[in-house]
C-alpha cells in the first residue's frame, strides 16, 4: 500500500497479515550523494545530499523557494513513548523533517529480561522490544522511505542478558542498526563481564552478517560521570576496547560507529575542552564512523538552553565531521518525550547543519600548534596510558574489578569512584559454560567453536545447509506469535481510542493516540515556589485534569518567574461542528512582484477624515516590515488626516489604480462612513470602475467595509502581503485574468 500525502497512516494496516510481512533488506544505508556539489533552488551547497520526494521544509524554507537541503550525515530520532503504535506516526513526521534513522528505545528493565517477550505491551521510558513490534515498525518504515524518497534506518539495542536472541531477531527483521557494546552490560546494568562479552561476540558476529551499523555505549560514561569532561581518556579508551573487539569477531570498519559526546556544556567553555577531543577521537579512529551523540549530562528542562548546547554540538560535528548525527528531544531533561520535540531537535541538526554548510572552505582548525594541538596530544597521551595501565593489571576485566571506569578523576588522577564490578558477579554470572567437543549449531554466522565437518564437511562455511537453511536464508521457519496477554496488548490500546480514529472527533495529543495532553507557557509575576503552585492552580482553572509543572525559569526572584505547565483536556472536539473561513489566498512574494514588474501598480494612500493614527497604514506601505514598497508598488502617502475628496483628487492626478484609506477611529461608525464617501466620490468623479478601495484599520471587517462600498476591509494582523496579494488579483479580475 502506498501513503498519500494527505491521508494518515492507518495503524490497522500495518497490523494486518504481520505473520506473513518480509522486510524487503538488510542492512545500513549511508545518504546519497554526499561530497558532490549541488544546485538547490537559488543556491549552490557544498555538504548537502540528495533531495527528499516528499518532506516537511523548515519554516523559514518559505523565502527561499521551498528548499529543504538535507545534509550529509544521517540524522537520528530517538523515540521513548512506550507505545509503538504511537510511535510509528511519529516516525513518519520524523522522516517527512529529514530523520533517517530511527532509534526506539526499549522499556525500561528489558536489559534484565533473559530471553525475547513476545506481543505488544506498553512500556515505561520507551517499548518493549518483541518481533511483532520490530515488524510491525519495519512494515511500516518501509512505506515510509517509499513517500519519502529516502531509505530508512530502523535501529534499537543489541543489550543486556538477552543480547545475541534480540541480534538474531534483528537479523530476522531488518534491523539495520543497534547499540552493542559489552561494557554498557558490565558497567550500567551489572550484567556479568564473562557473560557479556561471550555474548558479546555471538551479537555482533550476528549483527555483521546482517551488515548492522553498531554504535557502541561510550556515551553512557558522559552521562554517568560526576563531571563529564573528567572521563575524555576513558572514553578514548571504551572506544578502542569495542572497536577492536569487533573488528575481531568480522564487523566491517565502516559498520563501526563510535558514539561520541562533546562532553561539556555552557556555561562551561565547552568548545576549547570539546573541539580537542573531537579532533583526538577521529585521528585515532580513522576508518570508523563517528555518531555524533548530542550532550545530554547537562541538559535541564529549558528547551531553549538544550537546543543552544544542541547547536554547539552540531558546530564541532561540522567542523570535525560525523556520519550520524543523533538528535536526542530537547526536552529529555524533563521527561516529555513527545511527538514535536523530536521533530524540533531533528530541525536543530537539518538547520544548523544547512546553515553551516561548507564553513571549512573558510575556516579551519589550528591543528598544527597552539592550544589545540597540545590539546590533542595530551588527550591521546592520557587514553593510550590508561590502556598500558589495563594491561599491567592483567588486562579489562581486573581493570573493571579494580574501578578503572567512570572515575570522576581526569586520568591518571582517581579518585577512587569508579565502577566496581566483579568478575564472577553480576546477573547472569556462572553462565558461561565451554562448548562440549560435539557442539554444533546449524545456523548461519555463528561465532567460535562450531563442528558442523563432523557430520558434513562441506557446510563447514554453511553450516545452515544442514537443515536446509536456518531463519536467516528462510524465513518461513521463524515462529511468529502475535500476543500473550490479553489485556495489554495494541488491540486493547486502538479498541479504546477507535473513536479518535476515522471520525470527527479530535483530541490534543503530544504522545499517544487521546492523551489529551497539552502545555502551555506563563509568566507570573511571584516568587518560583509560589509562581509553580499558582500555575497549577491556573491550569485546574482552565479544566486541566494532571496538571504539572515541566519547567520553571526564574526572571528575577522577586519580579518573576517563567512557567511551563502540562495538563489535559477532557474532552473532544467535534471538527464536523467548526466553522471553518475558507482560507485566505496569499500570493507568494516573487508571483506579486512578476505581476508588478509586468503590471506597474501605483496607490496613493493617507489616513481619512481626522485620525492621525498612521502607524498601520505605514506598516503596510513600507518596505521595513513587508508593506507593499518591497514588491515595487509605487506608494504616494499623502499623510494623515486627509480628506476623503483630497485623496481622490490626488488617485485621479497620479493615474492611480488604487486608494488606500485608513482608519482607526470609530465612533459613530465614522469609518464606514468614510468608506462609503470615498466610494460614492470616486462613482460621481467617474473613476469607481477603474480604481481599487482599500479600507484597513484595528476595527475594519471586510464584509462591512465591502458593504459600505470598498473592495475590501483589512482588520487587525494585516500585513502588506495580504494587500498586495488582494490588489494583484483584483487588478487582474479587472483584468479580465483571473
Ligand atoms: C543513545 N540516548 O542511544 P537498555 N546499549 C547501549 C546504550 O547506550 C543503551 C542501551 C544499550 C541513548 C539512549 N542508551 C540510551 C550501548 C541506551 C539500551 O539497557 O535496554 O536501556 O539498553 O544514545
Amino acid at each position: 500500500m502506498e501513503l498519500k500525502p494527505n491521508e494518515k497512516l492507518d495503524i490497522e494496516y500495518i497490523l494486518k497479515d504481520l505473520d506473513k510481512y518480509r522486510p524487503r533488506r538488510r542492512g545500513w544505508t549511508w545518504r546519497k550523494g554526499a561530497g558532490e556539489k549541488r544546485k538547490i533552488g537559488k543556491f549552490e551547497y557544498y555538504e548537502m545530499t540528495e533531495n527528499l520526494k516528499n518532506s516537511q521544509p523548515l519554516p523559514a524554507a518559505k523565502y527561499f523557494d521551498n528548499i529543504d537541503p538535507q545534509p550529509q550525515p544521517v540524522i537520528t530520532t530517538e523515540i521513548a513513548s512506550g507505545r509503538f503504535e504511537d510511535d510509528i506516526r511519529r516516525m513518519r513526521m520524523a522522516a517527512w523533517h529529514g530523520a533517517d534513522h530511527i532509534m526506539v528505545i526499549r522499556t525500561a528493565g528489558q536489559s534484565h529480561f533473559d530471553g525475547l517477550i513476545e506481543g505488544t505491551p506498553q512500556g515505561v521510558g520507551g517499548i518493549p522490544v518483541t518481533r511483532k513490534q520490530v515488524r510491525a515498525q519495519r512494515k511500516a518504515l518501509d512505506m515510509i522511505e517509499d513517500e519519502v524518497g529516502r531509505p530508512i534506518n530502523y535501529h534499537s539495542y543489541v543489550s543486556g542478558v538477552a543480547g545475541p536472541e534480540i541480534a538474531v531477531m534483528f537479523a530476522e527483521e531488518g534491523v539495520n542498526g543497534a547499540h552493542q557494546d559489552p561494557q554498557y552490560n558490565v558497567l550500567y546494568r551489572n550484567i556479568n563481564m564473562v557473560r557479556s562479552f561471550v555474548d558479546a561476540a555471538n551479537a555482533k558476529k550476528v549483527m555483521a552478517w546482517a551488515d548492522m551499523a553498531q554504535i557502541d555505549g561510550a556515551h553512557n560514561a558522559n552521562a554517568t560521570a560526576r563531571e563529564a569532561w573528567k572521563v575524555m581518556p576513558e572514553l578514548m579508551v571504551q572506544h578502542a576496547i569495542n572497536c577492536m573487539f569487533s573488528v575481531k569477531v568480522g564487523m566491517k570498519k565502516e559498520n563501526i560507529c563510535l558514539s561520541t559526546v562533546p562532553p561539556t556544556a555552557p556555561p562551561a567553555p565547552c568548545m576549547r575542552l570539546d573541539l580537542p577531543y573531537a579532533v583526538a577521537l577521529r585521528e585515532l579512529f580513522k576508518g570508523f564512523k563517528m555518531r555524533a551523540q548530542m550532550n545530554t549530562k547537562y541538559m535541564e528542562s529549558s528547551t531553549r538552553e538544550a537546543t543552544v548546547t544542541h547547536v554547539l554540538n552540531l558546530l564541532i560535528s561540522e567542523l570535525t565531521s560525523a556520519d550520524i548525527q543523533s538528535t536526542i528531544t530537547p526536552d529529555e531533561g524533563r521527561n516529555v518525550p513527545w511527538h514535536i520535540y523530536n521533530i524540533e531537535a531533528i530541525d536543530t541538526a537539518k538547520q544548523a547543519l544547512a546553515g553551516m554548510d561548507g564553513l571549512k572552505e573558510m575556516v579551519q582548525i589550528k591543528r598544527d600548534k597552539g592550544e589545540l594541538a597540545d590539546r590533542v596530544r595530551e588527550l591521546k597521551e592520557r587514553a593510550v596510558l590508561f590502556m598500558e595501565e589495563i594491561l599491567e593489571v592483567g588486562g579489562y576485566f581486573k581493570a573493571v574489578e579494580e574501578g578503572f571506569f567512570v572515575d570522576s578523576g581526569y586520568y591518571p588522577e582517581r579518585n577512587g569512584d569508579g565502577i566496581v564490578r566483579k568478575i564472577d558477579g553480576g546477573v547472569g554470572a556462572g553462565t558461561v559454560v565451554e562448548r562440549d567437543k560435539d557442539y554444533m549449531a546449524p545456523v548461519t554466522a555463528v561465532f567460535g567453536y562450531n563442528n558442523v565437518a563432523q557430520y558434513d564437511e562441506s557446510a563447514v562455511d554453511n553450516p545452515s545447509k544442514l537443515i536446509g537453511g536456518c531463519t536467516f536464508e528462510d524465513p518461513d521457519k521463524i515462529v511468529f506469535i502475535d500476543e500473550l496477554d490479553e489485556n495489554d496488548n495494541v488491540n486493547v490500546r486502538l479498541a479504546e481510542t477507535k473513536e479518535l480514529r476515522g471520525t470527527t472527533l479530535l483530541k490534543p495529543e503530544m504522545e499517544w493516540t487521546g492523551d489529551g495532553v497539552v502545555f502551555f507557557t506563563m509568566f507570573l509575576p511571584a516568587e518560583e515556589r509560589v509562581a509553580e503552585f499558582a500555575a497549577i492552580e491556573i491550569g485546574k482553572k482552565l479544566g486541566l485534569t494532571d496538571v504539572e509543572v515541566i519547567h520553571k525559569e526564574i526572571m528575577q526572584q522577586a519580579e518573576g518567574t517563567r512557567v511551563e505547565v502540562k495538563g489535559r483536556v477532557p474532552f473532544t472536539i467535534d471538527t464536523s461542528k467548526l466553522v471553518i473561513p475558507p482560507k485566505p489566498v496569499t500570493l507568494s512574494d516573487d508571483e506579486i512582484r512578476a505581476e508588478i514588474e509586468a503590471h506597474p501598480m501605483k496607490i496613493v494612500a493617507a489616513t481619512v477624515g481626522e485620525d492621525e493614527h498612521s502607524v498601520g497604514l505605514r506598516e503596510i506601505i513600507d518596505i521595513k516590515h513587508g508593506g507593499i514598497e518591497k514588491y515595487g508598488i509605487e506608494c504616494h502617502y499623502l499623510g494623515t488626516s486627509v480628506p476623503v475628496e483630497k485623496l481622490v483628487d490626488a488617485a485621479i492626478e497620479l493615474n492611480a489604480d488604487a486608494i488606500l484609506a485608513s482608519t482607526i477611529i470609530s465612533h459613530d461608525d465614522i469609518h464606514y462612513k468614510n468608506m462609503k464617501k470615498l466610494h460614492e466620490l470616486c462613482v460621481e468623479k467617474g473613476i469607481r470602475d477603474k480604481i481599487i478601495l482599500v479600507a484597513g484599520g484595528t476595527q475594519v471587517s471586510n464584509e462591512l467595509a465591502v458593504a459600505s462600498g470598498v473592495d475590501a476591509g483589512f482588520g487587525r494582523g494585516t500585513k502588506g502581503a495580504h494587500v498586495a496579494t488582494f490588489l494583484v488579483m483584483k487588478r487582474r479580475e479587472m483584468r479580465n485574468e483571473n
